[in-house]
């Protein structure tokens, strides 16, 4: 098969210490897109060398590298900024670990092309494997957003496989200093719902691995949940300012 290839659309990979799939993860989205950017947070664990040698041979594939790590909202801005000043309007962002489906880059890519003033949101399907605590932990954040945005639609908060076009994201992104790290997902959604920016939720398949699997994962429990509670907090009160905007929207509807 050959990989769609797109000047407008690219798939964004934010990478920190991925583990062992990172490189079968980037070959499955580059059998599907071209072209594919991977943006290396400050990995310390070999990857970005790993990486660099298969874009060297590669030329769908371009690797950016942030010196420190810096959290995966600044990697997607970064990757995002850049993609801009290259001629791309839209971006899809995946995981580097394994986690999220390769195989939807082109649906999630043709819908986005259909509706280019939306966002194209993963919707995650579960298996058995997923673990509980994250499955329900991510009910709260999306009750959560749902009210900061008025019923607009999100369909998950959280999940990092979506479709965003490029501007009004990197517009959102500027005008705050928050979600540079794991509050970014929810925060872009919400800012952009609040942007005018309607969402599209396809549903797409979670995959979650053991560590014996290769499966590795940065969330932690503890920190990461204040930074969403702190996170939801702040967007209650831009939720709160904006009241009056966001009914206006919903009665003029
Ligand atoms: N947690 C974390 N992920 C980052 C960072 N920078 C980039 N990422 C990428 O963001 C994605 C999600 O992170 P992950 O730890 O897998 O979170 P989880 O899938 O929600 O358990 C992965 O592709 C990471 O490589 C960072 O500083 N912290
Ligand atoms: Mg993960």
């Amino acid at each position: 098969m050959t990989p769609t290839h797109s000047t407008t659309h690219l798939v964004l990979i934010p990478s920190y210490n991925p583990g062992r799939k990172v490189l079968a993860t980037v070959r499955a989205a580059r059998a599907q897109w071209t072209p594919v950017w991977v943006v290396v947070d400050g990995s310390t664990d070999g990857s970005g060398d790993l990486l660099r040698e298969e874009a060297a041979t590669d030329p769908g594939l371009r690797v950016l590298v942030l010196p420190k790590n810096s959290g995966k909202g600044s990697a997607v801005l970064e990757g995002v900024t850049r993609a801009a000043q290259a001629g791309f309007t839209h971006a899809l962002t995946m995981d580097s670990d394994g986690q999220h489906p390769e195989t939807l880059i082109p649906h999630f890519m043709a819908t986005s092309q259909a509706a280019p003033d939306a966002m194209v949101l993963g919707k995650p399907v579960f298996g058995p494997e997923a673990p509980a605590l994250r499955v329900n932990g991510r009910k709260v954040s999306n009750a959560w957003a749902n009210l900061e945005t008025l019923g607009m639609g999100i369909g998950d908060s959280l999940y990092g496989f979506r479709v965003y076009p490029i501007a009004p994201l990197v517009r959102v992104m500027r005008s705050t200093r928050f979600m540079r790290r794991f509050d970014f997902d929810p925060e872009a959604v919400v800012r952009l719902c609040w942007a005018g920016v309607r969402p599209i939720n396809v549903d797409a398949p979670v995959r979650y691995f053991t560590p014996q699997e290769g499966g590795v994962s940065h969330f932690n429990y503890l920190r990461d949940n204040l930074l969403l509670s702190w996170m939801h907090t702040r967007l209650f009160a831009g939720f709160v300012l904006r009241l009056p905007l966001l009914v206006w929207r919903r009665v003029t509807r």
